[in-house]
């Protein structure tokens, strides 16, 4: 998969060089690609904001810019990217949309600062590959980075070869709709707390069952929401 991320802050993406997913890009399974917005500039002043048309506080981003580092990375590929957006006005983003992108082959993601892009970019977009606005949730960041890194790190984990037992991904939080069990490994009593019974017992069965009612009842308690 190819990833080109952009950004008037490519240095907030340098974590990219580490961690799993780092090695995943050193074994050519993940491809990361980082522009600079402003290298999409003509001005001397390299300028990627202006003013909102209507009034009101902070600034917009133009579209020129964005039309042609748009235009420069959807050349590049070979069939339609999926172009997004973090936006804290858009569709959430879920364990269901991470492993939807994982299996694309190119995504193009556009991280905005200051008050939003100018609207027509989305639409412009939209004639170059499918274009999506997604949140992280209802907060608001100052900028699409923070998500950006957030969604490449969901997404790139789920690329084929990337986490090296794929038995990890199954038994997940989200991977089945319900919140994970909770997990114990040695000492089975640490400081007066014990691992509880079930899991010393080798009885897979019972271990099974006691797992799967941790993982509603946790889901009951902390996340209701995503009850049925
Ligand atoms: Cl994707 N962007 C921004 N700026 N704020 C957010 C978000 C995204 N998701 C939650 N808050």
């Amino acid at each position: 998969m190819r990833v080109d991320v952009v950004t008037i802050f490519p240095g907030f993406f340098d974590v990219l060089e580490v961690s799993l997913l780092g090695r995943a890009r050193e074994r050519g399974l993940l491809e990361v690609h980082v522009h600079d917005l402003r290298e999409f500039t003509s001005d001397r002043h390299r300028t990627v904001d202006d003013t909102p048309y209507g009034g009101g506080a902070g600034m917009v981003m133009k579209p020129e810019p964005w039309g042609l580092a748009l235009d420069a990375l959807a050349a590049q590929a070979p069939t339609p990217p999926t172009i997004v957006f973090p936006s804290p006005a858009g569709e959430l983003f879920s364990q269901a949309t991470a492993q939807e992108w994982s299996e694309r082959e190119h995504l193009i993601i556009g991280c905005g600062r200051y008050e939003g892009i100018d609207e027509r970019v989305f639409a412009y977009a939209a004639t170059l590959g499918e274009v999506r606005l997604v949140s992280l949730g209802d907060y608001v960041l100052n900028g699409g980075e923070v998500a950006a890194m957030a969604m490449i790190e969901a997404v790139g984990r789920l690329v084929p070869g990337v986490v090296g037992n794929p038995a990890s991904l199954v038994e997940e939080s989200h991977s089945d709709g319900l919140l994970e069990y909770p997990s114990y490994t040695k000492p089975a009593s640490w400081r007066g707390l014990d691992v509880p019974d079930v899991l010393l017992s080798g009885h897979h069965g019972r271990v099974a069952e006691w797992r799967h009612e941790q993982q509603l009842e946790r889901t009951r308690t902390r996340r209701p929401d995503l009850l049925p």
